[in-house]
């Protein structure tokens, strides 16, 4: 430990400011009476609510300003994010596209280059567009010819985003502006002429500010907007008004003949499927102009039973990645002459679970597995599924291939827990398929000889195997000294694998800190099995599963319950929340970022609605029994009242939110915030929470996408210091 620690102080009892409890209002859920009395905290705009968040904001700042490592932490990560990052190229109309960032910028820069060995040239520079870089590029598509630009740019974290057009050539930016984008890609089709996109209705009374209104969005629609026209004037392709809840996705093969749309109710990986032959529209996109009539869609797919994504076509006949009859996903392929007759072109796996599938080299196919949590990659023949070579990646993860038919080299990204970035340019001319690293990413400062990584599973409370990463120093002694950071997701069907993050390395460096993922249910790491394992009636799984892990890390000798720090964000703040109700003697710190906190009322703010398919909704009776059981905020109990555990308190708990978060609102952090600091700080009598429950309440920040790079900082060393300060922790160089 640091020989040269600064005199501490101490953290005190806080102070927390009232907020009042409005007894009356009380929902009846199908006869069970719950009250609410914070409910005030979901009206955004009150000035008592303005008045709340100012008051947790003076807390917070006056508990960070006595983490003594706050400042140092906020030097060294800093110093280990100036480093140059790429993202992997990708090509249209014969020029190079990329993303680059040369350290510290607040947002990564577009390039233009016209070949691999020519000079690049900035396209457009999200950094110019705001002096904080709360103006992030978050959507970006170029036409099929290599001519224009679409991109779509979001304000202060807000899901919603505006598209402009700029004309590649010169760099002019064109007049186009469309409004109200969201959940939304640019789709061109291939004249180039314009391009496919979906928007909500614009939420009344709230146009000026907008990510901070918990309107709900209902009605998406697809438009295809012709370059250099009003938005009032684009093509209305596809609305339902009687499923306001539906939300559209779309695409346009790169034949150009066929527009895909992708109708999707809520986050499961299932959807229908339609398709527009374009070239049999008489008069074209153009016929459709001020006319109120939508496109002659054809159904190929009418019900949400499986996912079905497009890899490739020729023709009529197309190739999809599925999951129907096989959780672990399969290639199909079907002749749109002959809709009825599907037939596998690539088998589901017995273990593994099929990626991704990138048609590429004219007849091949790359695709990659996820494999107990690592990523393998194989290439195939297009044709029959067959396998022509395994190229071997190191343990981690892949992602971002780049590459099309027309292309011989494919570029691949890769990434792991000790490997800051390598883009590899596949060769597939030669046969063999040669990897030749085009770009890698070096950290200054940062040597990977200094740590360790180990996978192990972990039996959880049915027996299910789950498994863990452990990132620690090298040789670390298993004494039950460490710090230990464990971050989980358990949701929608999304994988936590390996990646690089300097922060976390930082913390190992020089706090000590053994850092984990838990690879819990919920995910998609072993398929759609292991997904609906961890939602819905089985949603306790999760906790269930990430408890199992803690426990791991305190019986192997990792660390120590008060030295065990939870994080997670968003679904995993939801996590990590209800896992510390359930065993606030297991953790010593809870970082919770944008979490879902308010299960009986999430599905009526924004996109709430759309998580109903991993939660249910407490509008069904059923579904409310399963959400009363574990809601963050219905499950604030103090702890000390219980049996024998009479000094038992709850963990250390920083809660984290933005004001422009129109993702997860931040009335559930606050509403969890007002109900923990009234149970268990300020109510009756002494209680023996000592224990800081504080938030971080950002302002110009959103959900997490586009953050700028000191905002991600900043709220680094912030959270870290805290974790260090009520974990007693002291930095070592
Ligand atoms: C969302 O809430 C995304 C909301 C909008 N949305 C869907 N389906 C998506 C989409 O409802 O964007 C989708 C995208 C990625 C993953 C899953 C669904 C879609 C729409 C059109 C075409 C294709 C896909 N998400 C969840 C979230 O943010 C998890 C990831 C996406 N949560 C916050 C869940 C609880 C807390």
């Amino acid at each position: 430990m640091g020989s040269l620690a600064a005199p501490r102080e101490a953290l005190l009892p806080l102070s927390y400011p009232p907020a009042r409890r409005d007894e009356s209002v009380v929902d009846d859920y199908h006869g069970v009476l719950i009250a609410d009395p914070y409910r005030w905290l979901e009206d955004p705009e009150s000035e008592e609510v303005k008045e709340f968040v100012e008051r947790q904001a003076r807390l917070t700042d006056s508990v960070l300003e006595k983490c003594e490592e706050r400042e140092r932490l906020r030097r060294r990560i800093t110093a280990l994010h100036d480093h140059p990052r790429y993202d992997t190229p990708f090509k249209r109309g014969g020029k190079y596209f990329y993303f680059h960032n040369t350290g510290l910028q607040a947002q990564s820069v577009l390039y233009v280059q016209k070949d691999l060995d020519g000079e690049a040239e900035v396209l457009l520079d999200p950094n110019k567009l705001s002096d904080d870089g709360t103006v992030a590029l978050t959507l970006s598509s170029v036409s099929k010819d290599g001519k224009y630009l679409a991109y779509g740019l979001s304000s202060s974290g807000s899901d919603w985003v505006t598209v402009n057009v700029m004309r590649i050539e010169d760099k002019q930016p064109e007049l186009d502006t469309l409004s109200w984008v969201k959940f939304s890609s640019i789709s061109w089709t291939k004249d180039g002429k314009g391009f496919f996109y979906c928007r909500y209705p614009a939420p009344r009374g709230h146009e000026l500010d907008a990510g901070t209104e918990n309107n709900i969005n209902l009605n998406h629609e697809v438009y295809y907007h012709f370059l250099g026209m009003d938005q009032s004037e684009d093509i209305l392709c596809w609305r339902d008004p009687e499923h306001p809840k539906y939300i559209y996705g779309t695409d346009v093969t790169d034949d150009g003949k066929y527009a895909l749309l992708y109708i999707e109710e809520g986050c499961n990986p299932t959807n229908k499927l339609y398709y527009c032959k374009l070239s049999l529209l008489p008069h074209g996109l153009e016929g459709f102009k001020g006319r109120n009539e939508m496109l002659p869609f054809i159904q190929l797919v009418d019900n949400f039973e499986a996912r079905y994504l497009f890899v490739t076509n020729d023709d009529t006949k197309f190739t999809f990645l599925t999951n129907k009859g096989a959780p672990r996903y399969k290639l199909v392929r079907v002749d749109f002459n002959e809709p009825e007759s599907w037939t596998d072109v690539l088998p589901e796996d017995d273990k593994d679970v099929l990626e991704t599938a990138s048609a590429v080299n004219n007849n091949q196919l790359l695709v990659s597995y996820l494999r107990d949590v690592k990523y393998g990659l194989q290439l195939r023949d297009l044709e029959t599924g067959a396998l022509l070579h395994e190229i071997p990646v190191d343990i981690g993860t892949v992602y971002g291939i780049s590459g099309k038919r027309e292309d011989s080299d494919v570029f691949i990204g890769f990434t792991s827990f000790l490997s800051p970035g390598i883009i590899y340019k596949c060769n597939l001319a030669a046969g063999v398929p040669e990897m030749q690293i085009f770009r890698e990413a070096f950290v200054p400062g940062f040597h990977r000889e200094d740590f360790e990584v180990k996978q192990v599973f972990v039996s959880s409370k049915d027996d299910t195997r789950i498994p863990m990463f452990i990132v620690s120093k090298k040789n670390s002694q298993l004494d039950g000294s460490h710090p230990c950071l464990l971050y989980g997701y358990g949701g929608f069907n999304i994988s936590l694998t390996p990646s690089f993050n300097v922060t976390r390395l930082v913390l190992t460096r020089n706090l000590g800190f053994v850092f984990c993922i838990a690879n819990i249910r919920g995910g998609g790491e072993y398929g759609e099995e292991w997904h609906k394992a961890g939602s819905l009636s089985k949603k306790q799984n999760c906790f269930d599963d990430f408890i199992a892990s803690a426990e791991f890390l305190v019986s192997t000798g990792y660390t120590n319950p008060r030295r065990l720090c939870i994080e997670g964000r968003s679904n995993g703040g939801l996590l990590v929340a209800a896992c510390m109700n359930q065993r606030p003697d297991l953790f010593g710190c809870v970082l919770a970022h944008v979490g879902v906190m308010d299960m009986l009322r999430f599905h009526k703010f924004t996109i709430g609605h759309a998580w109903t398919s991993d939660f249910g909704c407490s509008d069904n009776k059923e579904e409310f029994h399963w959400l009363i059981k574990y809601s963050p905020l219905h499950n604030v109990k103090r702890p000390w009242e219980k049996g024998d555990s009479h000094r038992l308190q709850y963990p250390s708990t920083l809660l984290l939110t933005a004001d422009h978060d129109d993702r997860v609102v931040p009335l559930h952090s606050l509403k969890l915030l007002a109900t923990m600091q009234y149970v268990l700080c300020t109510s009756l009598g002494s209680s023996p929470q000592s224990n800081p429950i504080i938030a971080r309440i950002e302002r110009k920040g959103g959900h997490g996408a586009g953050r700028p790079t000191q905002k991600m900082i900043d709220e680094a060393a912030d959270r870290y210091s805290f974790a260090a300060k009520v974990m007693e922790l002291s930095w070592t160089d």
